[in-house]
C-alpha cells in the first residue's frame, strides 16, 4: 500500500552542541581584559534579558531587540557591541540559529566554560526585524541607587529577595570599564572564574568609599577591588544579606539558586506552550 510519503526530514540538523562548541572556542583572548570574553556574555544574556516587564510581558530576550537602535544605543548596553560582534561568526555559521538563542546560549555556555553550574536552556526564541519592539530606556537598574531601585527593577520582572541577591553573584566575573560605566576595577581577585568569590569579599572586607573624581564606588583594602553602590546596598539591607551571608558560606547552594535564577532570567517573555520551558525555568516560590 502507498500511503504518503514520509514527512520531509528537517533539511538542517540543528546541532546545539556544536553551536556550543562554537561559542566556547571564541572565549579565551589573551589579549582582552582578563584573558576571556566570557563575562562580556553573560553581561549581554542578562542585558538581552533583564529589559523584561511582567506586567506587560513586555522586553526580555525574544526578539534580540539590542541588535537595533534605540536600544543598542541605550546607555546601559554600552560596550556590549563587542559582544554581539564576536557572535557574528557563530550565527554565519549556523543561519538557522536565531540571534535571540545565540545571545541567551552565549551567556549560558560562557558560566559553564569558567567554571559555573549547568544552566536549564532551551533553544525557541525568535528575531525581530526592527527596533519597534525594543523596550524602554531604564529598565535595566542603575548602579549609583539603592535597595529600593534594586527591588523596583527586579521585581518588575518577576524576581524576589533571594534571586535578587543570586542574580548579583554573576559580578564574580568580569569588570568596570571606564569608558563604559565610568566605574573601574574588578569585584574579585579571579574575574574568569565563577565563584562565590563576590560574597565572601562582601561579607568579609572591609569597603570604603574610592577616593577620586569619578562616580561613587567603593574599594577594598588592597585598592584592586570595586563594589557600586547596589552591590554594598545587598549586605546593608537587612533582607538581602542573609543571602549574602548564606551564598558566602555556601558555594554550592549558591551555584544551584544562580542557575535556577539565571535560567528564569533567559526564559521570561519566551513564548512557549505548557511543559515546553526547561525545569528550573519554572517560577520559584515567593520568599
Ligand atoms: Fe552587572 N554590571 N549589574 N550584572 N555585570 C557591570 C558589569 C557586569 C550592574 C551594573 C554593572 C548584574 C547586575 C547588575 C555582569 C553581570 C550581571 C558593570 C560594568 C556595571 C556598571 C560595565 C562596564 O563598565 O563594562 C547593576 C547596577 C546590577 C544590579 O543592580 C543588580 C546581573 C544580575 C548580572 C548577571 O549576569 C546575572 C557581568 C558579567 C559584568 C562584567 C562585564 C565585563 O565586561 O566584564
Amino acid at each position: 500500500v502507498f500511503g504518503a510519503p514520509p514527512a520531509q526530514k528537517e533539511a538542517v540538523k540543528r546541532d546545539y552542541g556544536a553551536v556550543r562548541k562554537a561559542i566556547a572556542d571564541l572565549l579565551e583572548a589573551d589579549e582582552y581584559d582578563d584573558g576571556s570574553f566570557g563575562p562580556i556574555l553573560v553581561r549581554l544574556a542578562w542585558h538581552s534579558s533583564g529589559s523584561y516587564d511582567k506586567a506587560t510581558n513586555s522586553g526580555g530576550s525574544n526578539g534580540a531587540t539590542m541588535r537595533f537602535s534605540p536600544e543598542s544605543d541605550y546607555e546601559a548596553n554600552a560596550g556590549l557591541k563587542v559582544a554581539r560582534d564576536l557572535l557574528e561568526p557563530v550565527k554565519a555559521k549556523f543561519p538557522w540559529l536565531t540571534y535571540a538563542d545565540l545571545y541567551t546560549l552565549g551567556g549560558v555556555v560562557a558560566v559553564e566554560e569558567m567554571g559555573g553550574p549547568t544552566i536549564p536552556w532551551k533553544e525557541g526564541r525568535s528575531d525581530m526585524d526592527s527596533g519597534n519592539a525594543c523596550g524602554p530606556d531604564g529598565r535595566l537598574p542603575d548602579a549609583s541607587l539603592d535597595q529600593k531601585h534594586l527591588r523596583d527593577i527586579f521585581y518588575r520582572m518577576g524576581f524576589n529577595d533571594q534571586e535578587i541577591v543570586a542574580l548579583s553573584g554573576a559580578h564574580a566575573l568580569g569588570r568596570c570599564h571606564a569608558d563604559r560605566s565610568g566605574y573601574v576595577n574588578p569585584w574579585t581577585f579571579a574575574p574568569t572564574t565563577f565563584s562565590n568569590q563576590y560574597f565572601t569579599l562582601l561579607r568579609d572586607e572591609k569597603w570604603s568609599k574610592k577616593k577620586w573624581k569619578g562616580p561613587l564606588q567603593y574599594e577594598d583594602s588592597s585598592k584592586q577591588l570595586m563594589m557600586l553602590p547596589t552591590d554594598m546596598a545587598l549586605i546593608w539591607d537587612k533582607k538581602f544579606k542573609p543571602y549574602v551571608m548564606e551564598y558566602a558560606s555556601d558555594e554550592e547552594k549558591f551555584f544551584k539558586d544562580f542557575a535556577a535564577a539565571f535560567s528564569k532570567l533567559l526564559e521570561n517573555g519566551v513564548p512557549r506552550t505548557q511543559g515546553e520551558a526547561p525545569a528550573a525555568a519554572s517560577p520559584a516560590p515567593a520568599a
